[in-house]
């Protein structure tokens, strides 16, 4: 058996491990982040548990931190008083990033995780199956202890080889990106083996798991061995190690191999993570600013490399560099090790310990402005800036372009740090709150609205289709986040103002005017952020089905847990249908119901197109009763 299969079937409770298949797993631990957290535990108080039935749930806060007006301390105190009447663990803004916070602190080989971020498979690093979902998913985990999904089948990477002194993890990530596209993980895990993957540190695979969602990955996962051994023990959890590891005569259902000593230091243009060139091929284009960060490139020892190579010399004038170390115990290291004093003597700009700029948060850059950023994602305007280019690097060539003004990966020998200081790491127990008390009231701000409700499916269902899209579209171009929308993450109705504003203006005003319709969309719609918005705004909007060639997995189950059709269709029949065209499935519910594929008439050309679903027997009630929360209500829990 592979590691995933292994940790998966000791985990089992429904189904079996055959890809396609829906199973059902035991859940350790559950994660949630502000920004999709509010709506996930608004859900799980509509469930009316008293404790949490994992055995660890962190709420973290870490996405709405800029705090300009009440709405986000109100979500933040809505959040850790949901946590105090639950049991679950509550980590202070400030704190850091939820997946390198999570690293640090609670992830242990061979557990399960769910998180409603669609990152929280960096965790994989440690040998665990952590996988990100929608909130609503998430909440249902932590009431239940249990999370379904359809079992992905197993992806081999095998790591071979050294790599080179410059190149770093996240160069490996993005040759895997180069190869396979974003969406050539799609239910399936990744699972890297070899010498190579032996040679990575703990935190190097992490970037290499984090940006596995690039990929469109169910997760990614690591052995777990002397590395993870050795990162435990440097967090004072050397008990939480046990060794994890496939077996050697370990069937995958697909093989790549990758040879590390040939990599390069590679770049992903803009707009998407998987335009992956070599940075050789881009030497010397000017930039405006530097991004290291997010929770892909901010552990201790990307800080140690990018501090080292800064000390002594000086950030671009025309330049601004911004960095946000990813943990507050980083951050505290930093600080007493002598690095910190040496970024912000360069010219460095230190930023609370978030997402920050990763998500719009702050940090826009300038008017067609040029932006390299460790993070993960470079959607179109993701920066908070719609014409900014963002291109994404390792902490390496972020540090040595922002010295020199112009991308770059000429490195001068002296920039290397061989030995990154294997220390205890400084713990800061002081921002996670671990409180317990069922009587605790809920206390709600007046942004926090009740969650919007699906509608159940009838047997014809039509409308209009009020957007077709193209392919790839994330669901940052569905529900764009910013400073100025993270906010209202907690406020579906004026969230949906917002939908598509990046990609059409108009969508808003033709999606009311229509009173109830269809969106078109090619591949992979859907991919990137897990943010159940991108359904529940949608939903607000009557939108009954989305069209598409294919779906990102995680919005996927968020339309469905909304009680919207995700209908494939091939991609021959995609040209049959346009923008304005009015449409009806016939015998919707019966289709449904029977596991028939779906009639779309389109009524404007007379035309008729096969739409399929490929349901699970779970997914199907959800739709028949309108979503996830109400079949809870309506089968008073029998049924999640
Ligand atoms: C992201 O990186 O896009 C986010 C913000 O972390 C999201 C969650 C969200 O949209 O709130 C994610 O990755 O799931
Ligand atoms: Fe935060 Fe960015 Fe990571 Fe999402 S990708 S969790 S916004 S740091």
């Amino acid at each position: 058996m592979n590691l995933a299969y292994k940790i998966l079937a000791s985990k089992l409770v429904s189904g079996e491990l055959v890809p396609g298949q829906e199973i059902g797993i035991r859940l350790d631990q559950t994660l949630t982040q502000d920004s999709t957290g509010t709506m996930a535990y608004l859900q799980l108080e509509a469930m009316g548990i008293d404790h949490v039935a994992v055995e660890k749930a962190v709420a973290y806060i870490d996405h709405n931190m800029l705090q300009t007006g009440f709405e986000n301390m109100d979500d933040h105190e809505f959040i850790r008083s949901v946590a105090k009447k639950h049991g679950i663990v509550f980590s202070k803004p400030g704190n850091g990033v939820c997946h390198q916070l999570h690293l640090e602190n609670f992830a242990k080989p061979g557990k399960t995780l769910i998180g409603s971020d669609s990152h929280t498979p960096t965790c994989g690093a440690m040998g665990m199956i952590a996988i990100g979902a929608g909130g609503l998913d998430v909440a249902v985990g932590m009431a239940s202890g249990i999370y379904y999904l359809s079992c992905p089948s197993v992806l081999q990477v095998v790591l071979k080889g050294e790599k080179p002194t410059w190149v770093s993890a996240k160069d490996i990530i993005l040759a895997v990106l180069r190869k396979l596209s974003v969406k050539g993980g799609v239910n399936k895990i990744i699972e890297y083996t070899g010498t190579g993957a032996a040679s990575l540190s703990l935190t190097e695979r992490a970037t290499i798991c984090n940006m596995g969602a690039e990929l469109g990955a169910t997760t990614s996962i690591f052995p777990s061995d002397e590395r993870t051994y050795e990162y435990l023990y440097l967090q004072g959890r050397a008990e939480d190690y046990i060794e994890l590891k496939a077996d050697d005569d370990a069937v995958y259902d697909e093989i790549i191999e990758i040879d590390l000593s040939k990599l390069v230091p590679l770049v992903a243009q803009p707009h998407s993570p998987d335009a992956v060139c070599e940075v050789g091929q881009l030497e010397g284009m000017s930039i405006d600013q530097v991004v290291i960060g997010s929770c892909t490139n901010s552990s201790f020892s990307d800080m140690m490399k990018v501090a080292h190579l800064l000390k002594g010399r000086k950030v671009a004038d025309h330049v601004s560099l911004v960095i946000a170390p990813g943990s507050s115990s980083i951050l505290a290291m930093l600080a007493e090790n002598g690095a910190l004093a040496a970024m912000i003597q360069s010219g460095a700009r230190i930023l609370e310990c978030g997402c920050g700029p990763c998500i719009g948060m702050g940090q826009a850059p300038k008017s067609k402005g040029v932006s390299l950023r460790t993070i993960n994602r470079n959607f179109k305007g993701r920066s908070g800036t719609n014409d900014a280019n963002v291109y994404l690097v390792s902490p390496e060539v972020a540090a040595l372009s922002a010295v020199k003004g112009y991308l770059s990966d000429q490195f001068d020998e002296d920039m290397y740090l061989a030995d990154i200081p294997n220390i205890p790491y400084i713990k800061n127990p002081h921002f996670f709150i671990n409180e317990y008390d069922q009587k605790q009231e809920v206390i709600m701000g007046p942004n926090i609205k009740p969650v919007p409700r699906g509608q159940k499916i009838t047997d014809v269902i039509s409308g209009e289709v009020v957007l077709k899209v193209e392919d790839n579209i994330s669901t940052d171009h569905i529900v764009p986040s910013d400073s100025k929308l993270l906010p209202y993450r907690s406020n579906v109705e004026h969230l949906a103002k917002f939908a598509f504003s990046k990609v059409d203006s108009e969508f808003y005003d033709r999606a009311i005017h229509a009173k109830q319709g269809f969106i078109v969309g090619g591949d992979n719609y859907g991919q990137g952020s897990s943010r159940e918005h991108a359904a529940l705004v949608p939903s607000y909007l009557n939108i009954r089905g989305v069209i598409a060639v294919s779906f990102a997995r995680i919005h996927r189950s968020n339309l469905i847990n909304n009680g919207i059709l995700p209908l494939v269709i091939n991609k021959e029949d995609y040209a049959l249908i346009s923008q304005g065209d009015q449409i009806e499935l016939i015998d919707a519910k019966g289709s449904v119901d029977e596991d028939r594929e779906v009639t779309i008439l389109n009524k404007t050309t007379s035309k008729t197109i096969k739409a399929t679903l490929n349901l699970s027997q779970r997914e199907k009630q959800m739709l028949l009763y309108g979503g996830l929360l109400n079949m809870i209500k309506e089968t008073g829990g029998q049924k999640i």
